[in-house]
C-alpha cells in the first residue's frame, strides 16, 4: 500500500479482534491524489494475511478516525455502514487544508462529536455535532475561529473533572492550545 498515512483501530462487528482502517495514497496536489480508505479485516488467526476491503476513494482522504468517520483537505467526510455499503456523509467542506480531526463525547450523552480543524487561511477549529441520530445532518460550532492553524487535535480529560477536554496543536500559528470543557 504506497503512501500509507493515517490509521485507526475498532472492533465494529465485536469478535474480539480490532479491525483496522487505513488513509493511504494521499498526495498535497489533488489532481494526483488518489485517497483510498481501506478497512483490514483478520481471519481468524491474526497472525495470517488480513482481509482488505476498500470503503473509498476520496482525494483528499489524510485521517481516518472510528466514530463512523474521516478527514481532510477541505472536507470532513462521515462514513456509517449500512448493510454491507459504507455510506459517505462530506459534513463540512469549507475547509482549507483541514488537518485536525479528533472524536470523543464532549457533552457525556453516549455520542461521540467531531472535532476538526484547518491550518490554512482563516484557521478555524470546530465541533461538529450529530444532529438527526443517524450520521446524517450535523451541527457545526466554531471553537477557535483565527487562533489556531490546527495540524492535529486531542480529546482527553486534561483537567481531571471527567469532562473531556480538547487539546490542539496549531502549525504556522506556533502555539498548543487547550479547550476546557466546561459544560455541566
Ligand atoms: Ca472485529
Ligand atoms: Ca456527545
Ligand atoms: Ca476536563
Amino acid at each position: 500500500m504506497p503512501r500509507l498515512l493515517n490509521a485507526d483501530c475498532w472492533d465494529i462487528d465485536s469478535d474480539g479482534v480490532p479491525e483496522i482502517v487505513l488513509a493511504y495514497r494521499f498526495e498535497s496536489h489533488p489532481e494526483k491524489s488518489v485517497g483510498k480508505v481501506m478497512l483490514l479485516k483478520s481471519g481468524p488467526d491474526v497472525r495470517k494475511p488480513w482481509t482488505a476491503r476498500e470503503i473509498d476513494h476520496i482525494p483528499t482522504a489524510h485521517r481516518v478516525r472510528w466514530i463512523d468517520c474521516e478527514g481532510n483537505g477541505n472536507q470532513v467526510a462521515v462514513y456509517t455502514p449500512q448493510h454491507e455499503q459504507w455510506i459517505r456523509t462530506v459534513i463540512e467542506d469549507t475547509m482549507q487544508n483541514g488537518h485536525a480531526l479528533a472524536v470523543g463525547d464532549l457533552d457525556a450523552d453516549g455520542r461521540d462529536e467531531i472535532v476538526s480543524g484547518f491550518r490554512g487561511k482563516g484557521y478555524q477549529l470546530s465541533i461538529y455535532q450529530d444532529a438527526d441520530l443517524q450520521g446524517k445532518r450535523w451541527n457545526k460550532t466554531v471553537l477557535d475561529d483565527g487562533g489556531i492553524a490546527g495540524a492535529d487535535c486531542l480529546v482527553e480529560d486534561f483537567t481531571g473533572n471527567g469532562r473531556p477536554d480538547i487539546i490542539c496543536i496549531g502549525a504556522s500559528t506556533g502555539n498548543v492550545n487547550l479547550y476546557e470543557n466546561l459544560a455541566h
